[in-house]
């Protein structure tokens, strides 16, 4: 038999879909996975496809061409670093082993080290697009050599998804810059995804019918939010329980779980300076939703307002849309402005037009305005902020008025929109010249002598006051 072009360690949900991908188009693949049964049932399923199942990672190893392309798609963390360590004695220098799972960036910069020292080739690929988007075609983000990335090249755009024609692929930084653009991106998703849950608690609160919030997401979907998330949500919402006959979505717990990347995004913020507070409010509002049983519990003990909307309907819609498409447009900025932060810190030099370009499809964020969004950064690669882009500072400007008010009546009903809050919260803060840290410094100074600067004299110049003796 002919050798392998390609080989896939790793056969759960996406490691399947993206084998038979790259199958699809054209390339013989070879397969491994720890459970050999599950190689077994996967080839069987699938006959008459070019799929190479081996049940040794001896045999996988010899079944593919020189240099050999393995992509590892196996649970973030210790099974990586266990698939790596049991086939770096089979394989020849300058063999390329891709990790395509959602790897912590850091863990990517130690492997790619460890496995450059050793002669081997290393990229730490983001996929993103869950398990339709590894069949049909992920966005994908590798990070690692280029000279590297030129070898994988074919391969990656040949299955990542097309976006105005141009593959949803490219060599996005040295090292774990991949991986850590992956990780931007699931915090962005993260973003996205609250504040559409918050735009469907106002909705719920005015006495919409899943039926009329299908209707409202399917219009959405044809306008200008139109995005992967809008849709998915749309559809949703139409979607029966077939034992109850009710909407799904009404039968679903309100308890939400998360993996790592939201929490690893915002660990990261913290640790470059830079402020993501949408991101931040929808994991801590993924946090609160899974305390359960203490918000029951509460629900009876903390007063607030009766959690109710009136008025037009359609009029509602039209507020809740650009106090959505507001906050949407300060989670991205939030995320860009992070990723900004990172490629000076590491001097990665990653390029945002090209990461915005291949989010337009196949990953998870992709949406309509991402296309406006490309075009600001391909316009102005130093761009500071994404508001401040002409497009976007116009449609903040345009969408402020209901984005207010629709904050202001959703905390009078009592109904908890904190990523809607938060996003207006960044946008008020950017903007005002004047923020109250004046009265904060004068607070560290008195304690503690921290010394501030003044108004009137040259910045840098540091002054202390001989405050009162408070004590006694
Ligand atoms: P999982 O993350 O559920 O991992 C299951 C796979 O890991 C199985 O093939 C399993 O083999 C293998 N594995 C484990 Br667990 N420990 C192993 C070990 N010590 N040695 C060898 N193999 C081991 O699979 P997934 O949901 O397909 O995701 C794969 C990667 O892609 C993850 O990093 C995930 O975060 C990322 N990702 C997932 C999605 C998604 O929508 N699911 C989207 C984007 C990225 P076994 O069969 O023998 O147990």
């Amino acid at each position: 038999m002919s050798k392998s072009d390609f080989g896939l360690i790793g056969l759960a949900v996406m490691g399947q879909n993206l084998v038979l991908n790259v199958e699809s188009r054209g390339f013989q693949v070879s397969v491994y996975n720890r459970t050999t049964s599950v190689t077994d049932e996967f080839v069987a399923a699938h006959p008459g496809k070019k799929l190479v199942g081996a049940q040794s990672l001896e045999d996988f190893v010899q079944s593919l061409a020189s240099p050999r392309k393995i992509m590892i798609m196996v649970k973030a963390g210790g099974p990586v670093d266990a698939v790596i360590e049991s086939l770096i004695p089979l394989l020849d220098k300058g063999d390329i082993i891709i990790d395509g799972g959602n790897s912590l960036y850091t863990d990517t910069e130690r492997r790619d080290k460890w496995l450059g020292d050793l002669g081997f080739r290393f990229i730490g690929a983001g996929v993103s697009g869950g398990e339709e988007g590894a069949r049909k075609g992920p966005a994908i983000m590798p990070g690692g050599p280029a000279s590297t990335w030129e070898v994988m090249q074919p391969i990656f755009e040949s299955i990542a998804a097309k976006a105005e024609g141009e593959p949803c692929v490219t060599h996005i930084g040295p090292g774990g810059a991949g991986h850590y653009v992956k990780m931007i991106h699931n915090g962005i998703e993260y973003g996205d995804m609250q504040l559409i849950c918050e735009a469907y608690n106002i909705f719920k609160a005015a006495g919409f019918t899943a039926d009329e919030l299908g209707q409202v997401f399917s219009d959405w979907y044809a306008g200008d939010l139109e995005s992967y998330l809008i849709q998915i949500t749309a559809e949703i919402f139409k979607q029966k329980d077939p034992e109850t006959g009710k909407p799904i979505v009404d039968v679903i717990l309100d308890t939400a779980g998360q993996k790592g990347t939201g929490k690893w995004t915002i660990m990261n913020a913290v640790e470059n300076a830079v402020v993501i507070s949408t991101i931040n409010a929808a994991v801590e509002a993924r946090i609160l939703s899974s305390m359960k049983d203490k918000r029951v519990a509460a629900s009876t003990e903390l007063q607030g307002p009766k959690s109710e909307i009136t008025g037009d309907k359609a009029a509602l819609v039209k507020k809740v849309h650009d106090a959505l498409f507001a906050s949407k447009i300060i989670s991205y900025a939030q995320g860009l402005d992070l990723i900004t932060a990172m490629s000076k810190e590491k001097g990665w030099n990653l390029d945002l037009g090209k990461i915005a370009a291949i989010w337009r499809g196949g990953c998870i964020i992709r949406a309509r305005f991402l296309n406006d969004i490309t075009d600001a950064y391909r316009t102005d690669p130093g761009l500071s902020n994404l508001m401040l882009a002409p497009f976007f500072k116009n449609l903040l400007n345009e969408f402020q008025q209901n984005w207010r008010e629709v904050i202001s009546m959703a905390t009078l009903a009592g109904i908890p929109v904190p990523a809607f809050s938060a996003s207006l919260g960044y946008y008020d803060s950017y903007r005002a010249a004047f923020l109250p840290a004046n009265l904060l410094q004068a607070q560290r100074d008195f304690f503690g002598a921290h010394t501030y600067e003044r108004t009137d004299k040259p910045r840098g110049e540091m002054f202390h006051t001989n405050w009162p003796d408070v004590i006694g």
